[in-house]
């Protein structure tokens, strides 16, 4: 019987070496997991608390992000914390159309986080070259957004809504129910007409999940990987952290950058992180022993 352990399957990098994502005008090579940070705008952002409120604070912000050694960066102006309302779409437009102007000369893609299509559009126009979705484009009229467009795009599997999904999510067996929401997701995006390449798939930890189907999901990553399409995962600083670790928010980085690394290794492509640095180094130890890459004696 298959098992789900890190053996079972290796790095995808490892199995497709050419592999790539589109990214409108980008175009990333897989050959080593990437870096995703994050760039919120929100008030409620539940780990960087409103830090980053300002246009030009958020600006500096993305540059940090890019020096420390950023690959995309993810921007969005709701928030899907649990319990988290919705935000109206003016107020969303006015949080991120601001910021992504003034991105637009950067030297890597730029992903807005978005579950509206009319965001996706105005953003796209506007120079983003990706669209992560925790809806996973189910939205009406938003897988058409996408695909109208050469962006790339993250589809995310979720529970419920951010305001009730940590109530009490129910599965029998999460792994198979995610990959087999994924899988469908991604057939219905090919359907729209968005390429393979273009399209990103993410189980959504803490999306309508409970502490054990997190490690499940954490340990059955390989199986998801297995479709076929890049794996994005995103553990930063999350609930789940503090569970195991008894930590606030504040106190989340090292097991952030645990999580991000043993995701990587169970075949995450991406990683989406809040510690852009920390994260990069861990990933080189990792490429140095996963694909003997060139470190100087
Ligand atoms: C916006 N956002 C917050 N957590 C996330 C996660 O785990 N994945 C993706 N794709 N987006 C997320």
């Amino acid at each position: 019987m298959a098992s789900d352990n890190v053996k079972a399957c290796p790095h995808p990098s490892l199995l497709t070496p050419h592999a790539v994502l589109k990214l409108g005008r980008f175009s990333l090579a897989l050959e080593r997991p990437l870096i995703m940070g994050v760039l919120n705008v929100t008030p409620d952002s539940f780990s960087d608390s409103g830090r980053f409120l300002g246009t030009q604070q958020a600006v500096e912000h993305a540059r940090i992000l890019i020096e420390e050694g950023a690959d995309i960066l993810d921007i969005g102006g709701q928030s899907s914390r649990p319990g988290a309302e919705s935000v109206g779409l003016d107020e969303e437009l006015r949080r991120v159309m601001p910021v992504l102007e003034k991105l637009g000369g950067l030297p890597v893609p730029v992903s807005v986080d978005t579950c509206k299509p009319e965001v996706m559009r105005r953003a796209i126009a506007a120079g983003a070259a990706m669209v992560n979705d925790i809806n996973a484009l189910r939205e009406p009229g938003a897988l058409e957004a996408v695909a109208e467009s050469q962006a790339a795009v993250c589809l995310m599997h979720m529970q419920g809504e951010p305001r009730t999904m940590q109530q009490d999510p129910h599965y029998a067996d999460v792994v198979s129910e995610v990959t087999e929401y994924l899988a469908q997701r991604v057939e219905a995006a090919q359907q729209a007409g968005i390429a393979r390449e273009r399209i990103v798939i993410d189980p959504g930890f803490g999306f309508g999940k409970k502490t054990r189907h997190n490690l499940e999901l954490l340990r059955g990553l390989p199986r998801i990987a297995g479709l076929g399409q890049p794996v994005l995962v995103g553990l930063s600083r999350k609930s789940l952290l503090g569970k195991i670790t008894g930590k606030p928010v504040a106190d989340r980085v090292s097991a952030s950058v645990a999580a991000a690394l043993l995701a990587a290794e169970r075949g995450a492509a991406l990683v989406r992180v809040h510690d852009v640095a920390a994260t990069r180094d861990a990933l080189l130890v990792l490429d140095a022993i996963e694909r003997h890459s060139l470190v100087k004696d």
